[in-house]
């Protein structure tokens, strides 16, 4: 799955069919589809999206005819649509008070008519969460304020209802599933009646029959919080920040990628089933929400590092985060004058233009999601490390995977654990016409090869597997 994060819908549908779905991505995570404040204020940052102020679907992204026609699309091209789902909060207080679709909100009365929620819907009395909350008082973290934003009851039946109202209009317009915004700040056992009353997906869309939804709750959970993501797993998958915060940590050598050879739930993180896997979110790749060394597109090399050992590795499910080039971690992504998104342009190099870095169409990283498909459900096997930075393993006899994080080169005979041939390597170019614009392995009959990365090269990654991508 990849966080086509503020992309407009007419753009989604034409990147489900012109690439996405041709190159086995799964799934888009889109940004909220409901009407949200307008915050001119702020020059239209990202975050109005998490400001919502009805349900209607007209956003930046698109209206509701577009948003149809994008599930549809991508739906008939096996890409399924993930929305961000934002029912814990309303919009708070500004000087604006006008949504992206008109409707307006009238923040003394807590008032947002085009739902309708009024003064009883949200919690009280009302509190704002302040920062020592989060280590002590549960409550105050379910029942106070997330920055202001106006807090909903999900207590209420009421609120409730127009929440799964909303919910199941999507389900029925033929979406997969949901990232469940601010999970952490509601109460799971009001989480759970809600899930409980979403529709099965809808049929008509390619999905079996009695379906369900999937799920990913976000949860930060870097440890010693009064709140912990075990409390949510029994609901729905949640999302993993310590994922991304160690392999973050090891690409930047601040800790040995030789100590991965055990990766997973013995380093504390979720059980793999349970977890929504990542090295960065919209928000940690600004600074927002859970902070520490997190690698963006900025730091390319480590980064494709990072996401290259996500994709080869078995734990959890990955998501790719696809983002606008930023230096303000305020600003919005590419507008014109009047607020209105610019589309990406597309180089003749799969690269995105117009202010846009499509991290999912770097070579690097979409070539390493085919890996992962042809590695399927596969167990890791053949780990060997140099007792520092330069690892290797493979994947069920579809796949190997070699890193050097070191300041010297690797070049030693290593198992691959595939069937004798050539092969092209993945990272340093792709397969064409039959030859390799890239490395050429050439795996003897022993499943050994002679791999060479070296400390100065562009990659610090070597990957080779079964499948047409790979096998010359
Ligand atoms: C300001 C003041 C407050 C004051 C308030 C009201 O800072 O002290 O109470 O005004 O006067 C924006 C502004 C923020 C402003 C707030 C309210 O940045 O300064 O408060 O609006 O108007 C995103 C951004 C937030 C942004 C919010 C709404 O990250 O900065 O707030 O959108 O626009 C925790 C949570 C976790 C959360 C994470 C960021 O546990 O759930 O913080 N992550 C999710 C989303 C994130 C989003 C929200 C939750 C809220 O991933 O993108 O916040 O929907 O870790
Ligand atoms: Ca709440």
């Amino acid at each position: 799955m990849v966080h086509l994060f503020e992309w407009k819908w007419d753009d989604i549908a034409a990147e489900c069919e012109r690439f996405l779905g041709p190159r086995g991505f799964g799934g888009v995570q889109i940004s909220p589809p409901n009407e949200n404040l307008v915050i001119w204020s702020h020059n239209r940052p990202w975050w109005e999206r998490y400001q919502p102020i009805s349900y209607r679907l007209v956003t930046r992204s698109g209206n509701e005819q577009q948003f149809a026609n994008m599930v549809r699309r991508c739906n008939n091209v096996g890409v399924r649509i993930y929305v961000d789902a934002i029912i814990n909060h309303m919009t708070g207080t500004w000087g604006e008070n006008v949504g992206t679709g008109g409707s307006e909100a009238f923040f003394d009365r807590w008032s947002y008519p085009a739902v309708a929620y009024g003064r009883n819907d949200f919690n009280s009395p009302h509190c704002v969460i302040q920062g020592h909350d989060y280590n002590c008082c549960a409550d105050r973290v379910r029942n106070c304020e997330l920055s202001g934003l106006k807090d909903l009851n999900q207590g209420s039946e009421y609120v409730r209802g127009k929440i799964v109202e909303y919910m199941n209009r999507l389900i029925d317009m033929g979406v997969a599933g949901f990232r469940i915004d601010a999970a952490k700040h509601m109460w799971p056992h009001d989480l759970r009646i809600m899930y409980d009353r979403l529709h099965n997906l809808n049929p008509s869309h390619g999905f079996p029959n009695g379906a369900r939804p999937y799920i990913f709750q976000e949860v930060i959970d870097l440890g010693g919080e009064a709140i912990s993501r075990n409390e949510y797993t029994a609901l729905a998958a949640v999302t993993e920040f310590r994922f991304g915060m160690e392999l973050s940590r090891a690409f930047s050598r601040g800790n040995q990628l030789s100590w991965f050879a055990n990766w997973g739930e013995t380093w504390g993180l979720l059980s793999s089933n349970d977890a929504l896997a990542f090295i960065d979110n919209h928000d940690n790749q600004r600074g927002h929400g859970a902070g520490g060394q997190i690698l963006t597109y900025k730091q390319s090399k480590q980064y494709k590092g990072a996401i290259a050992f996500m994709l080869a590795h078995p734990y959890g499910k990955p998501q790719l985060m696809s983002s606008f080039s930023f230096h303000n971690t305020e600003a919005g992504p590419p507008m014109d004058s009047s607020g209105n998104i610019i589309s990406p342009s597309i180089n003749s190099d799969n690269s995105c233009g117009n202010g846009w870095v499509c991290e999912h169409r770097w070579r690097q990283i979409y070539q390493m999601v085919a890996f992962r498909n042809v590695a399927g459900n596969t167990a890791l096997n053949d780990w060997w490390d140099n007792g520092s930075n330069q690892i290797a393993f493979c994947r069920g006899g579809q796949g190997f995977v070699a890193f050097n994080n070191d300041n010297w080169d690797l070049n030693t005979n290593l198992q691959t654990c595939l069937p004798a041939g050539r092969y092209c390597d993945v990272i340093s170019g792709e397969k064409r016409n039959n030859g390799c614009t890239g490395k050429t392995i050439t795996v003897g009959n022993d499943g050994r090869a002679q791999i060479i990365l070296r400390a100065n090269e562009y990659d610090m990654v070597l990957a080779i597997h079964r499948g047409n991508e790979s096998r010359l």
